[in-house]
């Protein structure tokens, strides 16, 4: 089936019951059984919901894997991914990633024996040389957040194959509508389902995709071991919003594409990195890889008081953490989302003081590019 036929009905039946053409949310703990040993398939609510496994085959369906699993926030999904390895196993991750990832990676993983090592992955060549005896898994995330740099998905999973690692993308900023990592050999894709998967700003959620029954086994087994699971309401929210996901990456698309020119035209941006643009230095891959280049879009003003100052006197864009929702955000990477970040590694990465993200909503987009035009007579 198509993207939108997909989006509105994949894991979505009739309910047996009522024939309620909307899954409803079965809000209960736990499922009556008929006698020991015999039950409809539910035994509790961790292990499993109706409308949790709904949205799981949904998100599924739509990064068109075999098997999907919903997690309580994008956190709690590379928590469960992380717990596929041991004590002594080194992992190559991208050095730009989420900053929670690398808080969770760096300050907690380390301490359980994992060793990392953070490379630049949008050269595949660094991946191959950070590769140890002990290498079992290559963790990237394209794009990466805040900076926008792209990493070659076929090669990663030509790596991965080769050497039987296991290969992780963080598919967060493409959604499965722009970019689907599974479709070029990635083993799991991963996604904070608090943006633009849910899209409204109301949910904090998570999921992990795979088409391999071995992964997905130990995967379903670390789900309900840890416990990390959304809550009937929230899988229910999502798949609400999964129906609309591919109009809305449409217009978010859209209106980045017209606000990235506005800003690469202006005498106050001094960079824009967005993939969209021909000056990026991998759009010629994100034209190979994605079908679209999002709605997230990172600037350089040169200082943080020209940053605080854009911040300052922005009306539509709300100063927030997170992004993907169909309101514009706008944020300071270095004192928020990566504010875990050591000051050494944020300079290597570009992720400077100056640097402000901004997440192009849905709305019209004269309105937005106005706002900022206006902001930026305030630098
Ligand atoms: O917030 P949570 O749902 O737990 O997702 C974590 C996460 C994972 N991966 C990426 C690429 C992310 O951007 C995030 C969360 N990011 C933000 C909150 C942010 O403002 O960048």
């Amino acid at each position: 089936m198509g993207f939108l036929t997909d989006s509105i009905h994949a894991g979505q039946t009739p309910d047996p019951t009522t024939g309620a053409v909307i899954t409803p949310i079965y809000q209960t703990s736990t499922y009556a059984q008929e006698e020991l040993g015999v039950s409809k398939g539910f035994d509790y609510g961790r292990t499993i919901n109706p409308t949790r496994v709904a949205l799981e085959n949904n998100i599924a369906a739509l990064e068109k894997g075999k098997f999907g699993l919903a997690f309580s926030s994008g956190m709690s999904a590379i928590q469960a991914i992380a717990g596929l390895l041991s004590a002594g196993d080194h992992v190559i991750v991208s050095d730009n990633v989420y900053g929670g990832t690398f808080r969770f990676f760096d300050k907690i993983m380390r301490r359980y024996g994992l060793t990392f090592s953070w490379v630049d992955t949008s050269d595949v060549k660094n991946i191959t040389s950070a590769i140890t005896k002990e290498t079992k898994m290559i963790y990237v995330e394209t794009p990466t957040n805040p900076m926008l740099t792209i990493t070659d998905l076929k090669a990663v999973a030509g790596i991965g194959k080769k050497h039987q690692f296991i290969t992780v993308v963080d598919n967060t900023f493409m959604s499965p509508y722009f970019q689907r990592p599974l479709e070029f050999g990635i083993d799991i894709v991963l996604h904070s389902t608090t943006k633009y998967i849910n899209g409204h700003s109301d949910v904090i959620g998570g999921i992990a995709v795979t088409s391999s029954q071995e992964l997905h086994d130990k995967l379903r087994f670390l789900q309900n071991a840890i416990g990390g699971v959304p809550s009937p309401f929230d899988c229910w929210l999502v798949m609400r919003s999964t129906k609309t996901l591919a109009l809305r990456m449409r217009q978010h698309n859209e209106n980045a594409i017209q606000m990235a020119k506005f800003l690469s035209t202006h005498p106050k941006v001094k960079k824009v990195y967005y993939p969209g643009l021909p000056s990026h230095p991998q759009f010629e891959l994100a034209k190979k890889q994605m079908s679209g280049f999002g709605g997230m879009i990172s600037i350089e003003l040169g200082s943080l008081d020209n940053g605080k100052n854009l911040l300052r006197n922005v009306k539509i864009f709300a100063l927030a953490e997170s992004l993907g929702g169909v309101e514009s955000l706008i944020c300071h990477p270095a004192s928020m989302t990566h504010g875990s970040i050591p000051l050494e590694d944020r300079i290597k990465l570009h992720l400077t003081d100056g640097l402000v993200r901004l997440s192009v909503g849905c709305e019209d987009p004269e309105d937005l590019i106005a706002d900022i035009r206006n902001a930026l007579e305030k630098v």
